[in-house]
């Protein structure tokens, strides 16, 4: 059986998830596991919080909580935010978990064998009032290029440059000026990696063409070693006696709670972990600003434990969602909460309008409410839900929801019936190659032909074809519940529900979708409308909240 484990970038567990973060990571690996699941893949979808970093420190600080504490609120919140919108993780850990900080430090100790990581005296902002090294973002100061006030040192959130020194600099925690003091720190040398790294992202692989040219582009211009080491009482603690009170730089860790939180799982299941790593498809799924670190110290680091684990063999990467064409910012409150959406709307009406206007490339999107309106009124409503509901509903009412014998198909059943039979075959490739929005777009083609067909065939005058007209056009609602099913998941098992098929929609195979296997004779289930419209005096009020 093919193996595969699908990991989506780890969210930080400092705040809520939001519409953001589930268009270009969550929803696209949730749909394409769903999809491996049904191919005959041995596939898990893992995930973890990413629980370390100053951030996160600083907030914990600021609500009076440990850093323990507040990371678990997060963790736990995002679980259930993420399970109410159908992401179906098969483990969702923590980068703080035991087994990640004795990974973390086992993968350092080799690196450190293996010759790719030195020692380094540095500068660094110290507050002698608090007493404390100041590093990123407990670091505040005017951008020396646009010179925005209040910007961390480092990132500036106004132009989106790295502040090579930050102007006027002041501790983040009591606002005074910090001074500089030597410490050393250890460093990541990606330099060694400049000739292995070129010659993965020249192999033939599945990595997009388009990220893997800039990365290209990075490495020509000249890769620079990688700081790791932070001073800050929150992170995985450097195991050298040496290098006490001194944690690893989140960058470096996180990522590798892909592949422990994966062992974790898989020796919980009873199976060799890196045996099933080593021999599974891997993919990460990012959103497009963290190419840097999975195109090159994600896979350099994985290199540099001399192939004791594989490396991805996809980064499907996508574009950044925004809301009403304007960035989506937390701090100036220009976002969506995803719980809150879902209490609003069903998760598979934000899945479907989600997944339609998100292609598998790094351009941006728009989440646009009057769009989302038009899109579930008329695709998802207009067009599926009218489909199945005219079939099924028709069945109930003129054969006691009982599926009639069919007679011989004229030209146009046969037409009806090979769109059936091709329906997998067209779908397929869209879906290995992670043109998810492709697919869904086939998917509401194929009722849109249904809804003609059954239009044109009149089965309700009651003359010859009629049989054969809901004898396909049932088949045909099978065939949309399984191919919906890794896109709409509740929606898929309603439907399902209502053909009254055996078992659980999720227990099909993907090749089902173009079977015939409703049978004359089979009586349907109880039959109701599937989606409720969306009203669009309700899309004014959300309007209006965004001050719209
Ligand atoms: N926690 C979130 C981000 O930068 C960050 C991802 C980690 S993936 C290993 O999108
Ligand atoms: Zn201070």
């Amino acid at each position: 059986m093919k193996r595969a484990i699908i990991t989506s970038a780890l969210p930080y567990a400092n705040g809520e998830i939001h519409l953001g973060h589930v268009a270009s990571t969550y929803l696209p690996a949730d749909i394409t596991t769903r999809f491996l699941k049904m191919s005959g893949t041995e596939a898990y979808y893992i995930c973890a919080s990413d629980d370390y970093g100053t951030p996160i420190l600083i907030q914990a600080e600021k609500e009076k909580k440990t850093p323990e504490e507040y990371v678990k609120v997060w963790n736990e919140r995002d679980y259930s935010d993420f399970t109410a919108f159908g992401i179906d993780f098969d483990f969702f850990y923590r980068t703080s978990s035991p087994e990640n900080v004795a990974f973390v430090q086992y993968v350092f100790n080799k690196l450190l064998e293996n010759g790719h990581v030195y020692e380094q005296e540095i500068i660094q902002f110290y507050c002698s009032v608090d007493r404390k090294f100041l590093p990123d973002r407990y670091v505040i100061g005017r951008c020396p290029y646009c010179k925005a006030e209040d910007q961390y040192s480092d990132l500036c959130e106004k132009c989106g440059r790295i502040p090579q020194e930050i102007e006027e600099p002041k501790c983040a925690i009591c606002k005074n000026p910090p001074v500089k003091e030597k410490t050393k720190h250890y460093f990541f040398k990606l330099t060694n990696f400049v000739s292995d790294l070129s010659r993965w992202l020249e192999a033939d692989s599945h990595l997009q063409k388009d990220v893997k040219k800039y990365v290209q582009n990075w490495i020509r211009d000249g890769l620079v070693d990688w700081d790791i080491t932070r001073d800050i009482p929150w992170g995985i603690p450097i195991p050298l006696s040496d290098a006490k009170g001194k944690v690893f730089y989140g960058w470096f860790d996180n990522h590798l709670a892909y592949i422990s939180s994966t062992l974790k799982f898989l020796e919980g299941k009873g199976l060799d972990g890196k045996e099933f790593w080593n021999t599974a498809e891997i993919y990460h799924f990012i959103g497009k600003d963290i190419v840097y670190h999975h195109y090159l110290f994600l896979p350099a680091m994985r290199m540099g434990l001399g192939g004791e684990f594989k490396l991805p063999d996809y980064i499907p990467t996508r574009g950044h969602l925004m809301l009403q064409n304007k960035k989506i910012s937390k701090s100036r409150n220009w976002y969506i909460g995803l719980r809150e959406f879902l209490q609003w709307y069903p998760a598979d009406y934000l899945r479907f309008y989600l997944t339609m206007i998100t292609p598998f490339s790094q351009d941006d999107l728009n989440f646009d409410w009057d769009e989302f309106a038009g899109r579930i009124n008329s695709e998802l409503i207009g067009n599926v839900g009218n489909f199945v509901n005219r079939a099924l509903g028709f069945t109930q009412k003129s054969d006691g929801g009982i599926v009639p014998a069919p007679d011989s198909f004229d030209s146009e059943d046969l037409e009806a019936q090979n769109k059936i039979r091709n329906l997998e075959g067209e779908l397929t490739p869209f879906m290995v190659e992670n043109h998810l929005d492709r697919a869904l777009k086939k998917i509401l083609e194929f009722s849109a032909y249904f809804n003609q067909y059954f239009q044109k065939k009149e089965p309700w005058k009651a003359e010859t074809g009629k049989n054969n007209c809901i004898f396909i056009s049932v088949n045909a609602v099978r065939s949309i519940a399984i191919s919906l099913y890794p896109f709409l998941p509740e929606s898929s098992q309603k439907i399902w529900s209502q053909l009254n098929l055996e078992g659980q929609i999720s227990q099909n195979e993907w090749d089902a979708i173009s079977k015939m296997a409703v049978v004359p004779g089979h009586k349907l289930g109880e039959i109701c409308p599937l989606f409720k419209k969306v009203e669009i005096s309700d899309i004014q009020a959300h309007k209006t909240k965004l001050g719209l």
